[in-house]
């Protein structure tokens, strides 16, 4: 695995975070040593599309990136699923994807798609998982996408959200963020890595809180809408049709 140093060294202009060959290079470290019980929540998503796959349906990956969630699903599910279809916005990213599933010996077909998930119709799917990518979507866009996958699903289809989250209480915000820039200090990341990435995200990602996704995913119309993780501020839900 190589190394993340993207932000090693101090920038004059820092430009916004792009999903690039570069950021591909060193992904599976940037986001290990990033996102706080990223492993927990992959092998989990693993145990929840064992359990929800069904026979004959679709099981989407929507912003796949390498194709880590691809790669659990397609190792879990035990019934015979019509196909696993993986989305992302980045070349690099589908590029990497596409190898990634050629190098994996199951046998599950899998779609590596390059296209926007806002522009992607989702049909027969009982799953669909969105793990650290509705964040990169424009706000005003992100009920389009959570319509547009509820009218996809099938009857007791689940889609699993995962989200960086914001607070609105300052202390708690506070106290969160702390305990994150801790958890990336203790995985070997500098104040000026850390500070730099933050700039370069800044437009890019765009933390909500868990009760703004909550009422969206409910008012979207999902019946059932659980936080089953959260470290920090990441969270993973699940909701059903
Ligand atoms: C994982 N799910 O390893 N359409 C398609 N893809 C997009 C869009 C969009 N509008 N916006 C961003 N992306 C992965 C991790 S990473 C999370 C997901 C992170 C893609 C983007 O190119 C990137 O590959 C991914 O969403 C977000 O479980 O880096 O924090």
């Amino acid at each position: 695995m190589k190394k993340d140093l993207i932000f090693a060294k101090p920038v004059d202009q820092i430009s916004e975070f792009v999903f690039d060959e570069h950021v591909v290079n060193v992904f599976s470290d940037m986001i290990k040593r990033s996102v706080p019980g990223y492993d927990v929540v992959i092998s989990m998503i693993g145990v929840l599309a064992e359990q929800y796959a069904q026979p004959g349906s679709n099981c989407y990956d929507l912003g796949c990136s390498t194709g880590a969630v691809t790669l659990v699903m397609r190792h879990r599910i035990r019934k015979k699923i019509a196909k696993i279809i993986s989305i992302d916005n980045s070349q690099a990213m589908v590029d990497r994807c596409k190898v990634n599933v050629l190098n994996d010996k199951m046998i599950i077909p899998v779609e590596v798609m390059l296209a926007d998930i806002v522009d992607v119709d989702v049909e027969n799917a009982s799953i669909v998982t969105l793990n650290f990518t509705l964040q990169f979507v424009d706000i005003e866009k992100r009920v389009d996408v959570l319509n547009n996958i509820y009218s996809g699903l099938l009857k007791e289809g689940v889609l699993v959200l995962s989200e960086k989250i914001r607070f609105d209480n300052k202390e708690e915000e506070k106290f969160q963020m702390d305990m994150h820039d801790n958890f990336k200090k203790l995985n070997g990341y500098s104040d000026l890595e850390i500070s730099q990435k933050r700039t370069a995200l800044e437009n890019v990602l765009v933390p909500e809180t868990l009760s703004t996704h909550i009422d969206r995913l409910k008012s979207t119309g999902f019946s059932r809408v659980y936080a089953w993780f959260q470290t920090f501020n990441f969270v993973s839900i699940v909701a059903f049709k």
